[in-house]
């Protein structure tokens, strides 16, 4: 089944947001396959976002999400990455729909809550760089054939 990679980043977990997003995913219908609190240092910071280095933000963005404890999730499900991201709203608060994570609690770019996978390929790589081979439990919940017509 489809992967996303979540990280509750630092402003969320400072807030005291911790639950009230992972309850988001978790109503979505999407399965927590892996889970935990860390702090993110310097280097794989920079490879999760190795995409973006050389832009503007870049130098900034790694001080931010290295500067306080992150929940980082492996969730799974029917088209994760797309319910995920819909699920957290735009990048920029600002321009996240009422309802979605960034829209109901972020105001600034820079400040903007959670991290979610954007492609496919992009979802089972990050997966694998938090969690590796053997850090996710394969299980599955009664419920399961209630969400996904094919469990
Ligand atoms: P997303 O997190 O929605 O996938 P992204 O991958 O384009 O967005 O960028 C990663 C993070 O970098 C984003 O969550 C916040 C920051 N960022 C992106 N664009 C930015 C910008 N124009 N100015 C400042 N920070 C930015
Ligand atoms: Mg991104």
């Amino acid at each position: 089944m489809e992967r996303t990679l979540i990280i509750i980043k630092p402003d969320a977990v400072q807030r005291g947001l911790i639950g009230e997003i992972v309850a988001r995913f978790e109503r979505r219908g999407l399965r927590i396959v892996g889970m935990k609190l860390m702090q993110m240092d310097r280097d794989l910071a920079a490879r999760h976002y190795a995409v973006h280095k050389g832009k503007s933000f870049y130098e900034s963005l790694l001080d931010y999400i290295t500067s306080a404890p992150v929940v980082v999730m492996a969730l799974e499900g029917t088209d994760a990455v797309k319910a995920a991201r819909g699920t957290i709203g735009a990048t920029n608060p600002a321009d996240a729909g009422a309802g979605s994570i960034r829209g109901d609690f972020g105001l600034e770019v820079g400040r903007n809550l959670v991290h979610g996978s954007d492609s496919v390929e992009n979802g089972e790589k990050e997966v694998a760089l938090f969690f590796g081979e053997s850090g996710l439990l394969a299980w599955g919940r009664d419920v399961d054939r209630w969400i996904f017509e094919k469990p």
